[in-house]
């Protein structure tokens, strides 16, 4: 049956599986284990050998950060091995690999990333990456493509579309904790400064905020583009040197590209909005706040090239509904279809985005980035910086015709 792995437990347990036991290499006591999770939900460890490594997820029956007052279905381990069976093919080089699927313990294993270090954590050290943008923006131009009728048959699509529809009990903490729990007076919501009171009293009150933050739930539960990771913070992507991987999809649900888009855009800006946070940093005084805002361009263009190539060099393929444009005389109508749905997405990760950044500071799950701002007058000061954006971004995403123009504004109010 199940039971929750700790370091002692682990050992003998890879020990019985002799392809992780091979890839270990040497004797089980010579494996140095260490639990490390610190999101909000499972346990991981980090196993090393003496001839490789190897990563374990396990799912905890509860919220690991709240206790067992928060259940939390297994399942959700099934997910992310799911996410990597059916997308990882598309993925070479930018997941782990997965090695093996426990389905009584709710356990995955994927290869151990080394040198890697988590996006955010480098991110808060003022540490540059400059392939990590574009990695993650092939990541979700992969997926959006591969795992949708523009690549694949309709009866592909559709088994994958009910598999992960069934991974409800994540889908459902999103549903509510992005796109209802904000608005409302609930005690899983805070706010770390008292200083923002007023702010989220305004913003709940705002009946055409409400509205669009509603309108984009309904699209998140309804719109069924592609695989997509679920979750894309830049806590769920690693990063070495020359290496970029993006981790935990457990998240993992057909809906909007979108929404990974706009995740992944307001993560990088509320990095940036943080940055007077640590203003003491090296970082700081060698233009590392351009450096970021630069790198949600970086991350946009990339998608957008890559989504209309992909896209485009399935167009002799039998996939739905590029077959419309196979021949030449098609070929600019085809295009002119590529980029009203690149608009379509464009607009969608605004309001993703927007709806993201009310969530980090005024819900349940927040972000490093502000809260390891100690000062709580200049916390509360980035912190509304990067909600009047997000306003901005809800209410009138159709005032940002181009990606600079979600930049230049969030100079403007980083200013202000
Ligand atoms: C109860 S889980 C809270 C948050 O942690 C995850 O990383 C997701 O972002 C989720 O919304
Ligand atoms: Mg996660």
């Amino acid at each position: 049956g199940y039971r929750a792995f700790t370091p002692d437990s682990l050992r003998p347990w890879l020990a019985s599986l002799p392809a992780l036991a091979a890839r270990l290499g040497g004797s089980p006591q010579q494996w140095q284990i260490s639990e490390v999770g610190d999101g909000n939900l499972n346990l991981v460890f980090l196993v090393d050998g003496t001839d490789g490594g190897v990563c374990v997820k396990q799912s905890l029956p509860y919220v690991r950060v709240v206790g067992e007052s928060w259940p939390m279905p297994l399942e959700r381990a099934w997910f992310e091995y799911q996410h990597a069976v059916v997308a990882g093919p598309h993925l070479a080089g930018l997941i782990p690999a997965p090695l093996h699927y426990d389905a009584t313990l709710f356990a995955s294993v994927v290869a151990l990333l080394r040198p890697h270090r988590v996006l955010r954590g480098e991110l808060l050290a003022g540490q540059r990456y400059p392939q990590a943008a574009s990695a993650v923006a092939e990541f979700v131009a992969r997926s959006a493509v591969h795992t949708s009728p523009l690549a694949q048959p309709l009866e592909a699509v559709a088994g994958q579309v009910a598999g992960f529809a069934a991974n409800l009990a994540l889908t459902r903490v999103t549903a509510e904790l992005v796109f209802a729990d904000p608005f409302e007076a609930l005690p899983r919501n805070r706010w770390t400064s008292p200083q923002l009171d007023d702010t989220v009293a305004a913003l709940r009150a705002n009946a055409p905020l409400r509205a669009a933050v509603a309108e984009l739930g309904h699209r998140f539960l309804t719109r069924r583009e592609a695989l997509l990771h679920g979750d894309l913070h830049t806590g769920s992507v690693m990063v070495s040197a020359d290496d970029t991987r993006v981790i935990d999809a457990e998240f993992a649900l057909y809906g909007p590209v979108g929404f990974d888009t706009g995740v992944f855009v307001a993560n990088l800006l509320m990095a940036y909005f943080a940055q007077p946070g640590y203003s003491d940093s090296d970082a700081a005084h060698s233009g590392y706040a351009d450096w970021l805002l630069e790198q949600v361009a970086v991350f946009w263009q990339h998608f957008a090239r890559r989504y209309d190539a992909l896209w485009a060099a399935h167009a002799s393929g039998d996939a739905w509904p590029q077959r419309l444009f196979a021949d030449a005389d098609g070929q600019a109508a085809f295009a002119a279809g590529r980029a009203r749905r690149l608009a379509d997405i464009y607009q969608d990760t605004l309001g993703f985005a927007g709806a993201e950044i009310v969530r980090r500071i005024t819900g349940f799950a927040h972000n490093a980035d502000f809260e390891r701002i100690a000062d709580p007058a200049l916390r509360a000061r980035c912190e509304q910086a990067a909600l009047a954006l997000a306003s901005e971004l809800l209410l009138q995403p159709q005032a940002f015709g181009h990606i600079g123009a979600v930049l230049a504004r969030a100079q403007a109010q980083a200013d202000h």
